[in-house]
């Protein structure tokens, strides 16, 4: 019989285990850009509600599995967090951010129990049905523990039973990829073997479908091997296995692999420490030669990052924008080349504020280009809106994704040559290369292998298709970060009040000046973004403009920007 009650004994059952993981008064928590995510140590009652969120919304959704992720990605191996996976893989509904949020803030066990009889009758959650979780963490030393918490709030939650699986120590799109597969199992939609080496295998058979092994005329153009920084983090397991899948395809050596070692986990390498120092990790360097190039993940191995060094040594980044110019460009080719027409299908690209003004403007001269706010949910969205949506974030966080039609109308198109069926062939086995849950590191990899083969380009070729206006990205530490307010997907601050009238003066000033300023959501920090013709006025507006973020809340002296002020 349905319910949307709680009984008695399941409000003593999440008042015991409650009682376990007390939240320490004055701590705020927030569902902020990808889940919670703070110091580990603060996050034990946060990962107890979240338990509790992911069998209520099992049981919302008729029982179907939800996942849950336990990392920090790209933060500090002292940081950790957890997000929500929905059932076919990608974030959690945005509307139930704030019920995760109301639960994780409850001062005592009995306002939890509040929280949830509040939730559970505004959203006519049925408690008498089961429900299904499935979890997995990445290598971070407080993961086991957090994990332990997580599994008491999947005991509380209230009504019909709670089954959860451990899928163990994992990447986090390999965690939504089973998501999707297990939901998916046995219907016209079914997704893939749902295991983790059904994931490798669904990658490597694709690739090998699209790159004849190495020797042969198609590969000609892939790299003999392709040095993959893992930031010594859960990447590096998830690598070596992809690697045996590839053998005689692509040699795959991964760097950066020390997920034993504590306190190395994405410092001073991996895909963000690429991104914002604008240079290779010291690991690197002694390997990577004039004319090579390489990429890096981050901890989690959700964003990837390319580079090559030029004919002179120079590094050269190929960040996400860059990727997204490549392939977005490809599927235009291959469509062309199959005897598709845009009008069947329409190829649209999503990026944030941070996209580099030049990829925008490379981009907008060939697709429909949207800019959204900064978070792979709000992107993923925007991109389901296309035929073929192309997302990615200047982090390098993004993916392809195939709507229904578009599946449909490559299943069913006639080619009429050898030679447009062999590119109707190519873009079949792309939507299945191409992981369409979330933004993928491993999986767009080999995107990049696969679209500068079939080119016969390098690194060179690629970064030609436009170049990078100078930028600059700064980390300003606030006392308040939600001080800051903004609008027009982050471009524009709303609050403090009168800050943006000043911004805009100071833009004015520099030549092809933009700068922008959004507190992040995954960091206690105040993210700064400028960019200008020349690379000394991008480093002065950015710094100025970070100058001025800190005199207006004040905040951690050591982190006042010192230069140009
Ligand atoms: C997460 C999100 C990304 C976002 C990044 C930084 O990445 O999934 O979409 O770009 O955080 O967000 P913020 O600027 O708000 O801190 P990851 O790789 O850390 O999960």
């Amino acid at each position: 019989m349905s319910s949307n009650v709680l009984s008695e004994s399941d409000k003593s059952k999440v008042v015991d285990l409650a009682n376990r993981h007390t939240k320490p008064s004055g701590t705020t928590y927030q569902y902020g850009t990808a889940g919670f995510r703070m110091k580990a140590d603060q996050l034990d009652p946060v990962m107890f509600t979240v338990g509790i969120v992911a069998a209520l919304r099992s049981k919302k959704l008729d029982s179907k599995i939800i996942g849950v992720m336990v990392t920090a990605s790209h933060n500090p191996e002292e940081d950790n967090g957890v997000k929500l996976v929905d059932p076919r893989g990608d974030m959690l509904e945005q509307a139930w951010e704030g019920y995760a949020t109301a639960l994780a803030n409850s001062s005592s066990p009995e306002e939890l129990v509040h929280q949830i009889h509040q939730m559970v009758t505004a959203l006519q959650i049925d408690l008498s049905k089961p429900a299904n979780v499935i979890y997995a963490r990445d290598t971070r030393p407080s993961g086991p523990a957090l994990v332990s918490a997580l599994v008491d709030g999947l005991k509380a939650a209230p009504g019909g039973t709670t089954t959860y699986t451990d899928e163990g120590v994992l990447t986090t799109p390999i965690l939504h990829y089973l998501v999707r597969c297990k939901n998916t199992l046995g219907t016209e939609e079914e997704y893939g073997v749902p295991t983790e080496e059904g994931y490798y295998e669904k990658l490597a058979t694709a690739f090998k479908k699209l790159l004849k092994p190495r020797g042969s005329i198609d590969s000609q153009n892939a790299p003999e091997e392709l040095l993959v920084d893992c930031a010594n983090g859960v990447g590096t397991t998830a690598t070596e296995k992809l690697a045996k899948h590839l053998e005689g395809y692509i040699k795959l050596i991964p760097v950066n692999t020390s997920i034993d070692k504590l306190g190395v986990l994405n410092k001073g390498c991996g895909a963000d420490y690429v991104k914002t120092q604008q240079k290779l990790p010291p690991s690197m360097v002694p390997l990577l030669q004039p004319n090579q190039r390489a990429c890096s993940l981050d901890g989690d191995a959700d964003r990837l990052m390319y580079y090559y060094l030029d004919r002179n040594g120079k590094f050269k980044m190929l960040d996400g924008d860059k990727i997204a110019a490549l392939v977005a460009g490809f599927f235009g080719e291959l469509m062309e080349h199959a005897g598709i027409s845009k009008e069947e299908l329409d190829v649209g690209v999503v990026q944030t504020a941070y996209a580099n003004g030049a990829s925008t403007h490379y981009l907008s001269q060939r697709v429909p280009v949207q800019c959204v706010p900064t978070g792979v949910k709000h992107l993923h969205h925007a991109a389901e809106h296309y035929s073929i949506g192309v997302y990615f974030e200047a982090n390098g966080h993004g993916t392809v994704l195939f709507s229904a039609n578009a599946l449909n109308v490559l299943r069913r198109h006639q080619a009429t040559s050898p030679a447009q069926q062999a590119s109707l062939e190519n873009l079949i086995a792309l939507t299945e290369l191409i992981n369409q849950t979330v933004g993928d590191a491993l999986s767009d990899m080999l995107l990049v292998e696969v679209v500068l083969a079939y080119r016969g380009h390098g690194g060179a070729e690629w970064d030609s298709l436009y170049t990078d206006l100078p930028n600059r990205l700064v980390k300003v530490s606030v006392k308040d970060r939600g001080a800051f307010k903004t609008e027009d997907a982050e471009r524009r601050l709303t609050a403090p009040q009168g800050l943006q009238d000043k911004l805009d003066a100071l833009i004015k000033k520099y030549e092809g000046g933009r700068a922008f300023v959004r507190p992040s959501g995954t960091e206690d920090v105040v993210r700064v973004y400028a960019e200008a013709t020349h690379k000394v006025e991008a480093d002065e507006l950015a710094f100025k403009v970070a100058g001025m973020v800190y005199d207006e809340v004040g905040g951690d002296p050591a982190s006042r920007p010192k230069e140009f002020m």
